[in-house]
């Protein structure tokens, strides 16, 4: 196997990538790319929009965090659930959230914490009013589920958990979402979970 992660450790958007090929045991080098090198004529090259993640599999590139679940998903663990693609019903409903993941929680926590750490410009009071609406939503959502889909984890969970977990670095707090944090806790019980690193207090 020949496999290389373009990503940052920090970055959510890797960070769901590098979950499932913890968990689906998927050997592959890490090449770390921060921002000046998301602008190299190499990377651009790679992806023309200039983001992480991207995966390369034996020369296929493969650019946006949800298509590159969804691609590892079917050619590395077929049947297994992560896409549940024999239950419409679930299926639809993991397409729902990979959609909430790149839309909400993008524009919500995602977009707090680059403005609070990463000193992004952005509208922080909204971004966090946004992050708070998604929140309120998904407490309700997870109240008697163990996972956001089944009971058992699908790429929906990867997609919407690093975001959510480290939504206090952008100064929005989860404790008035109990089945959120008991979610979180579930999904970093799963067999080789690997914990995205903490930003450092500013
Ligand atoms: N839709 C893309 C969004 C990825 C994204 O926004 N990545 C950020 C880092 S977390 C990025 O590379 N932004 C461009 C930059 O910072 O130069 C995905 O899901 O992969």
């Amino acid at each position: 196997m020949n496999m290389i992660l373009y990503g940052t450790p920090t970055s959510g958007h890797t960070h769901r990538v590098e979950l499932l090929l913890e968990m689906l045991e998927l050997s592959y080098a890490y090449e770390t790319t921060p921002t000046e090198a998301r602008r190299s004529a190499a990377f651009l090259r790679l992806n023309p929009l200039g983001q992480i993640p991207v995966l390369v599999d034996d020369g296929h590139v493969l650019c946006d965090s949800n298509a590159i679940l969804l691609y590892l998903a079917r050619r590395y663990a077929p049947k297994s659930g992560w896409w549940p693609e024999e239950y419409p019903l679930a299926l639809s409903a993991t397409q729902r959230w990979f959609s909430i993941a790149a839309g909400e929680l993008r524009n919500g926590p995602a977009t707090a914490r680059l403005i609070e750490r990463f000193n992004a410009p952005g509208d922080l009071a909204a971004a966090q009013a946004i992050a708070h609406e998604l929140f309120a939503f998904m407490d309700t959502h997870l109240a008697g589920r163990r996972f956001l889909v089944r009971d058992t984890p699908t790429l929906a969970d990867l997609a919407c958990y690093s975001y959510t977990a480290h939504a206090p670095e952008g100064g929005i707090s989860l404790t008035a979402y109990p089945q959120i944090r008991a979610w979180l806790a579930r999904v970093e019980n799963l067999p080789r979970f690997k914990p995205m690193p903490r930003l450092p207090e500013r």
